[in-house]
C-alpha cells in the first residue's frame, strides 16, 4: 500500500524536475523578481509612444536571435577581438533598439541583480512594444537563459535573406521547427516597419538577373515605377521605404492584401504566393478579420519563442546584454 501510494509522487516529482529544466513558464520570475515582468512593460509604455517605429526591429530582432542557437540573446552579444558575432552579419546590420534593450535590462539589474536574462527581456519587450502600438498581444512563458556563443557565419545561414525564394523559405523555418503556416504568419509583421534600398530591394528592381539590368517581373510593373522613384540606384544606401505603406506603424491585414496585389517589397514576400497552400492562406488572411490574424499570429509568435531555449542551467544570466559574464 505505502509503496504504491508513494509511486506516483515520486513520478510527479521527476515530471516537475524534468520540466522545470526543459520548459518555459508563465511569470517565471514570479519568486526571484517579482517586479520584473512589469518593470519592462512600464518601461515600454513610457516610452515606445514616443518612439514608435523602435517596435517593428525589435520584434525583427526577437525573430534573429530565434533562428540562431534559439532565443538565448546571442545577437546581442558584441564582436570581440577573437569572435566576430551574429551582429556582423549582413542580416543585422539593420537591426535598432539595442540601447532600448540595455535600458530595460539595466532596469531590471538594479531591481534583482543577475535574475532576468537578456533572452526573456527581448522577448518580452518585443511583445510589449508590439501591444503598445496597437498590435497583437502573445504569451511569453519565461525562463530563457542566455547563450555563450554568437557566430556571425551562423546568422548568416539561418536567417533567410529577402532575396529568399519559397522552398528556401520553407527549409530554413523547418530548420527551426517551424511550418508553412508560420511562415505565412510571421511573414505577416512585414505590415510593420521599413526596409533599406541598398539591402533588401534595389536588386529587385536593378539587378535581378545579376547581370546588371533587369526587373522582377513578379513584381507589380506601377508598385516598381513608385519604388524606383524612391529608391533611384542599386547603390542607394540611404533611402528606407515602408513596407507597408500608408499605416507602416499599424499592424493590420495590409501587408496580406499587399502581397496577392504583387506589391511585397521583398522577393522573399512574392514567394508566399508562389506555393498554392501558402497562397490560399494568404487570401484568407486577407479576407478574413484582424482578430482572427492576431489569434494566429500569436500562435506562431509563441512557438518562435520556444526555439532552442536554454533553460535550467545551461548557459547563464548575463549581466550586460553586450559581453558575457567573465
Ligand atoms: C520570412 C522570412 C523573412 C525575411 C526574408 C525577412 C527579411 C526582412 C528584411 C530584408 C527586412 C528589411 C531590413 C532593412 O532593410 O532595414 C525586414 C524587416 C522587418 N522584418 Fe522581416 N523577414 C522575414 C521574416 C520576419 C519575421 C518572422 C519577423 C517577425 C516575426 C519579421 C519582422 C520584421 C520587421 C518588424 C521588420 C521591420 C524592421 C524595421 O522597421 O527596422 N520578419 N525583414
Ligand atoms: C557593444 O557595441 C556597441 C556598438 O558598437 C557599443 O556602443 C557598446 O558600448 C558595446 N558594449 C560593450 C559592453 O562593449
Ligand atoms: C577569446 O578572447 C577572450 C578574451 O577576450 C578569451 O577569454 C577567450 O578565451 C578567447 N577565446 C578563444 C577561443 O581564444
Ligand atoms: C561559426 O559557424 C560556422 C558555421 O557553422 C563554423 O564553420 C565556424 O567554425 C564557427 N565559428 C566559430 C568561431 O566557432
Ligand atoms: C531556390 O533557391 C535556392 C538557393 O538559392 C536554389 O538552389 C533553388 O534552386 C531555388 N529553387 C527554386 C524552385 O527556384
Ligand atoms: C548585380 O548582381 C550580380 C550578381 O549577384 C553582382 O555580381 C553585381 O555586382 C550586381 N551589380 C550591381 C550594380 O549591383
Ligand atoms: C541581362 O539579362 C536580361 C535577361 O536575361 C537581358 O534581357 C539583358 O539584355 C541583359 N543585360 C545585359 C546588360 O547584359
Ligand atoms: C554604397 O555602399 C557601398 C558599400 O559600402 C559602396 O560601395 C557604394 O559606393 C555606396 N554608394 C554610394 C552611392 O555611396
Ligand atoms: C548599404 O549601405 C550601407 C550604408 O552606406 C552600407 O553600409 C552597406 O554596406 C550597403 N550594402 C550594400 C549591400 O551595398
Ligand atoms: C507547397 O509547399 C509545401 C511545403 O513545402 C509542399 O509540400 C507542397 O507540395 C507545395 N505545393 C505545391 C503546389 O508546390
Ligand atoms: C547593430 C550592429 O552591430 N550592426 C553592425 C552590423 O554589421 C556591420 C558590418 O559588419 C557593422 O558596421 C554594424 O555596426
Amino acid at each position: 500500500m505505502e509503496s504504491m501510494s508513494f509511486a506516483p509522487i515520486l513520478i510527479m516529482f521527476l515530471c516537475f524536475l524534468g520540466s522545470s529544466q526543459a520548459a518555459l513558464k508563465m511569470n517565471f520570475y514570479a519568486k526571484t523578481c517579482p517586479k520584473a515582468e512589469k518593470i519592462v512593460l512600464d518601461y515600454v509604455k513610457e516610452h515606445i509612444p514616443n518612439a514608435p517605429t523602435l517596435a517593428a526591429p525589435i520584434l525583427r530582432m526577437h525573430f534573429h536571435d530565434c533562428f540562431v542557437r534559439g532565443c538565448d540573446a546571442s545577437v546581442l552579444l558584441n564582436s570581440t577581438s577573437n569572435n566576430t558575432a551574429e551582429k556582423a552579419a549582413v542580416p543585422n546590420q539593420t537591426l535598432r533598439g539595442f540601447d532600448f534593450i540595455d535600458k530595460v535590462k539595466s532596469l531590471l539589474e538594479a531591481q534583482c541583480p543577475g535574475v532576468v536574462s537578456c533572452a526573456d527581456t527581448i522577448a518580452l519587450v518585443a511583445r510589449d512594444a508590439v501591444v503598445t502600438i496597437g498590435g497583437p498581444s502573445w504569451s511569453v512563458p519565461t525562463g530563457r537563459r542566455d547563450g555563450l556563443i554568437s557566430n556571425s557565419t551562423e546568422a548568416a545561414n539561418n536567417i533567410p535573406a529577402p532575396t529568399s525564394n519559397f522552398t528556401t523559405l520553407v527549409t530554413k523555418f523547418a530548420n527551426q521547427g517551424l511550418n508553412v503556416k508560420d511562415l505565412v504568419l510571421l511573414s505577416g509583421a512585414h505590415t510593420i516597419g521599413i526596409a533599406h534600398c541598398n539591402q533588401s530591394f534595389a536588386a529587385r528592381l536593378y539587378n535581378f538577373t545579376g547581370n546588371g539590368s533587369g526587373q522582377d517581373p513578379s513584381l507589380d510593373s506601377e508598385y516598381a515605377v513608385k519604388l524606383k522613384a524612391k529608391c533611384q540606384t542599386p547603390l542607394d544606401n540611404t533611402t528606407i521605404f515602408e513596407m507597408d505603406p500608408g499605416s507602416f506603424r499599424t499592424f493590420d491585414l495590409d501587408y496580406y492584401k499587399l502581397v496577392l496585389k504583387r506589391r511585397g517589397l521583398f522577393v522573399s514576400d512574392a514567394a508566399l504566393i508562389t506555393n498554392s497552400t501558402s497562397r490560399s492562406q494568404i487570401i484568407g488572411l486577407a479576407q478574413g478579420t484582424v482578430s482572427n490574424f492576431y489569434t494566429e499570429f500569436a500562435k506562431s509568435m509563441v512557438k518562435m519563442g520556444k526555439i532552442g531555449v536554454k533553460t535550467g542551467s545551461s548557459g547563464e544570466i548575463r549581466k550586460n546584454c553586450a559581453v558575457l559574464n567573465s
